[in-house]
């Protein structure tokens, strides 16, 4: 027959356009956008349906190694079941070098982890925590032109952060290379001093969290690290962006032409460190860093996300058990914040929450919804345009969405490998109902068909010399 599957009479959206099309697939891949399309293996019919490029989720923690006993939930079996049942056909978590290690031993050990355990397509990005010369100056540039573009570094934790010498050095790699790096905005050293004065206090409580890192720690480090990529000229990725003052100092740095992507995440429109009053010990599952903010910081991610000032929009899947000595209430942890891991899951309500909160409620469109959740995130970390669109030659990675349920968040019903959700009890309209992977459905009607071992790893393309990639921002 001339097609595998056919997906007949949905609604169709891109990052431009909404319409309805047939969509034939062969051989994994888009071979047809048309009307009355047949000649099919079978089909899939999408009536009342949405149709979208399937959901990538650049920024996620999967296996990845925390020190001190501390283990992360999922693997990459669970991570991306959760993935593939919350829309998503892409997952790109992050790949981390231990002090004193290559990036190639890293590497090795992580894909080790991923073969054959996987749902989604997966793509790596690197964590440098030790940028020495041999690193800078060989492994890396090789590993950019080997399909492992894109880096994050942290101005935060002790066993990750790099000083600013670092950064500008770590930065002129990516501006030679065509690398893009990611930035973990927070000052470490504020941090400390403010941990320092609640220790004393007796203030040890997961409450606290949220009070050794305020807005100024973030905003100040944020202007430091878009100050240092102007320096070094060449363009960044500020993720998990948390409040107004942040995005602020990315608007102020474009002004003066730095070239700057921005990242924000379902905790920042959804939860407030309110949320942590009065729930004590309980308090662990809600700390991630940056942690969410006021209301007002809040609203203004909202604004971000209607508005354009946001790029990308990412779960940070950050998953540890909370009544678990592996996790968050280890043994350090259940006396002192401090031992909390920082970190939160959500994989597979980072698109429901968008959906229903962002496009059902009439905040954004569809198009939109679409360039924040998957298109944006192919054309910045060289995925595009195999991947992150509906078009003819692109992998056949697409969800399909039933604007009518109508469904509470309950971990109970999640597929991570967490023992909660910190979105428990949030309201949703809509939710993808099938998830088609390279042209094979992974999830149809809410049921696992799929094997793992179906997702795939993809190697990424880095950015052409000095240019950032031609984003699709909100008009207005
Ligand atoms: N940064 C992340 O990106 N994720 C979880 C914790 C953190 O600090
Ligand atoms: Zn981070
Ligand atoms: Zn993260
Ligand atoms: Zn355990």
């Amino acid at each position: 027959s001339n097609y595998d599957l056919i997906i007949q009479n949905g609604t169709v959206a891109t990052a431009a356009d909404v319409f309805q099309a047939d969509i034939g697939i062969k051989d994994g891949k888009i071979v047809q956008i048309g009307q009355s399309l047949s000649g099919a293996a079978r089909t899939i019919d999408a009536s009342g349906k949405y149709v979208l490029p399937g959901g990538i989720d650049s920024h996620v923690h999967i296996s990845q190694p925390s020190g001190d006993g501390i283990e992360m939930a999922d693997d990459f079996e669970s991570g991306t079941l959760s993935a593939v049942f919350g829309g998503n056909t892409t997952i790109m978590p992050f790949c981390l070098q231990e002090k004193g290690k290559s990036l190639r031993e890293a590497l090795t050990a992580y894909h080790a982890l991923a073969e054959g355990q996987c749902y989604t397509d997966v793509s790596f990005h690197l964590i440098i925590s030790d940028p020495s010369d041999a690193v800078l100056g060989q492994e890396l540039p090789a590993l950019v032109a080997d399909g492992y573009p894109s880096l994050k570094v942290f101005m935060t934790y002790e066993s990750l952060r790099l000083d600013d010498a670092q950064i500008l050095k770590t930065l002129d790699v990516a501006r030679r290379t065509g690398a893009t790096v990611m930035v973990h905005c927070e000052n470490e050293d504020a941090i400390r001093f403010l941990i320092e004065k609640h220790e004393l206090a007796g203030d040890v409580a997961p409450r606290a969290h949220a009070s050794t890192r305020p807005v100024a720690v973030e905003r100040e480090a944020t202007h430091r690290a878009l100050t240092l990529a102007e320096i070094v000229d060449v363009p960044v990725v500020i993720v998990h962006v948390s409040n107004g003052e942040a995005m602020e100092e990315i608007a102020r740095a474009r002004t003066r032409g730095v070239k700057v992507v921005g990242e924000t995440c379902p905790q920042y429109l959804t939860l407030t460190a309110k949320d942590l009053d009065g729930m004590d010990w309980e308090g662990a599952k809600l700390v991630c860093s940056p942690p969410p903010r006021d209301e007002d910081a809040q609203k203004e991610c909202w604004r971000g996300i209607e508005t354009g000032a946001f790029e990308l929009f990412s779960s940070d899947h950050c998953p540890f058990r909370y009544d678990d000595q592996h996790g968050k209430l280890n043994p350090k942890g259940r006396t002192n914040f401090r031992h909390i891991p920082n970190g939160i899951p959500g994989v597979e309500t980072r698109l429901p929450i968008l959906f229903s909160q962002g496009f059902m409620a009439g905040r954004i469109d569809l198009p939109r919804f679409v360039v924040l959740t998957s298109t944006n995130h192919a054309k910045t970390y060289g995925l595009y345009p195999q991947k992150g669109t509906i078009a003819v030659g692109a992998d056949a990675d697409i969800a399909i969405w039933d604007p009518a349920i109508e469904r509470t968040i309950r971990h109970a019903d999640l597929h991570d490998g967490a023992d909660y959700s910190p979105y428990e009890g949030i309201e949703i309209t809509g939710w993808p109902i099938t998830t088609i992977v390279a042209g094979k459905a992974v999830v149809e009607n809410g049921v696992l068909v799929g094997a793992k071992g179906h997702g795939q790893y993809r190697k990424a393309a880095a950015r052409q010399i000095n240019k950032q990639s031609n984003l699709t921002r909100a008009t207005s």
